[in-house]
């Protein structure tokens, strides 16, 4: 039987194109849930939908469906491909749209390979895996998956005081299934790798039996505004000081753990944000991320009782906000071995791998037996517009998403 295959040109086009949708004026690719260049890339992916011959669904937190079902299969709980195409700021081209457009890919190669499924098989690109514009991240999956409910999520507003039910009804992607809709038989999502292991290792496919648990805080900390010049530091209420010292305690005592422990402030803002005044408020996030559950509650409470200790040290007032929380979790243990059968018989060496970073995955496997395949990263490096991934590991991870579709589809 000759080994089916993707069509890499389609599919490497594809990825090329939508990464030049949603760029800046200063060409940094910006796809945040729910804006102008959202639409845009929704836009592209739903055209390709059709062009495929898929039918279409938008469920009501705006995740979209490519769904390619019969008569005979209708029934079934379909198998479910996907990931995301919303972006950072600033981001490579590959995070999230990889998954969604090789999903597309397979379904398109297997329908074209007169292979008949037993069951329906579909391809998502949830609303906003990233939260960068609205907390939390992986927002969209966490409602499909029955983790928040969608009226909630709908009412959330946004680091620019937008709100995301206003912006998805903007934009036209407010949609009327009910997230959830479709129970899946299983998720299996393919993604770039995001970290530095399989680029080191010279392994080109990653099977991913477990994701590490997520902890996302904004702490707010008050001081109090004074003169630069003529107040001595004996008498200052210094947010933006005590601010700095929360970051030195994060990563000295991440660095210093000898654990996967590993914790950022990504953003940090001060008021009035002037070169001569003591700052009076500094607002930032912290993100915890931790394989271990009990390590993530050890260094949430060792947060807590530091903040604790400085706003007396320092006399300044700390609130602290809880933007997300997800525990550790571990994938299906057959999906990940048909990632690494699937591997084997192409000739391909796996290695079996805990993600560092939150995915779709994480929340489907809530109400599904899912898995992931990572293909490796340059360097590790993601967030970033230098991520990349050679177009011979992008095409290797689709033929591999391919043979694990066909086998849990099969009749
Ligand atoms: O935060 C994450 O790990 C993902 O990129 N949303
Ligand atoms: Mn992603
Ligand atoms: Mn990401």
């Amino acid at each position: 039987m000759t080994t089916r295959c993707i069509d890499a040109e389609r599919l490497l086009g594809r990825l090329r194109e939508l990464g030049q949708i949603g760029r800046d004026g200063d060409g940094r690719l910006i796809r945040l849930a729910g804006s102008d260049s959202d639409k845009a890339g929704r836009d592209a992916f739903i055209a390709w939908i059709r062009s495929a011959g898929l039918e279409v669904a938008v469920d009501r937190i705006g995740n979209i469906f490519g769904i390619w079902k019969d008569d005979a299969n209708a029934d079934a709980a379909p198998v479910l491909l996907g990931s995301h195409i919303d972006t950072v700021i600033d981001a490579g081209i590959y995070d999230g749209c990889y998954g969604v457009l090789s999903g597309l890919e397979v379904i398109q190669t297997l329908k074209a390979s007169g292979y008949i499924p037993a069951r329906p098989i579909a391809v998502a690109a949830f609303t906003n895996e990233e939260g960068v514009r609205y907390a939390p991240d992986m927002m969209g999956s966490l409602v499909y998956a029955g983790g928040l409910p969608v009226d909630e999520a709908l009412a959330t507003v946004g680091t620019d005081g937008t709100v995301l039910g206003a912006e998805l009804e903007r934009i036209g992607y407010a949609g009327s299934e009910e997230p959830g809709f479709l129970k899946p038989h299983a998720y299996v999502e393919l993604h770039i790798e995001q970290g530095p292991v399989l680029d080191r290792e010279g392994a080109p496919i990653g099977a991913v039996g477990n994701l590490q648990g997520i902890s996302w805080q904004r702490i707010t900390i008050e001081g109090e505004a004074n003169h630069a010049g003529t107040t001595p530091m004996s008498m200052r209420r210094d947010a933006g000081h005590a601010a700095a010292r929360v970051v030195t305690f994060l990563r000295d005592r991440a660095r210093a753990s000898n654990t996967p422990t590993v914790a950022t402030v990504g953003c940090m803002s001060f008021e009035p944000n002037a070169i001569n005044v003591i700052p009076s408020r500094a607002v930032f996030t912290v993100d915890l991320r931790d394989p271990d559950e009990q390590r993530l509650q050890a260094e949430e409470a060792a947060l807590a009782a530091y903040l604790t200790e400085l706003a007396a040290a320092e006399e300044v007032t700390i609130s602290v906000e809880r933007l997300a929380r997800f525990e550790p979790v571990t994938f299906d243990r057959g999906i990940v071995e048909l990632v690494e059968e699937a591997a084997r018989k192409r000739g391909l060496a796996s290695k079996r791998m805990i993600s560092g970073a939150g995915h779709d995955a994480q929340m489907i496997a809530r109400i599904a037996p899912s898995a992931m395949i990572f293909v490796p990263s340059i360097g590790g490096i993601s967030h970033n517009p230098r991520e990349h991934t050679p177009d011979a590991d992008l095409v290797a991870g689709a033929n591999i998403l391919l043979d694990v579709t066909a086998t849990l589809a099969a009749p």
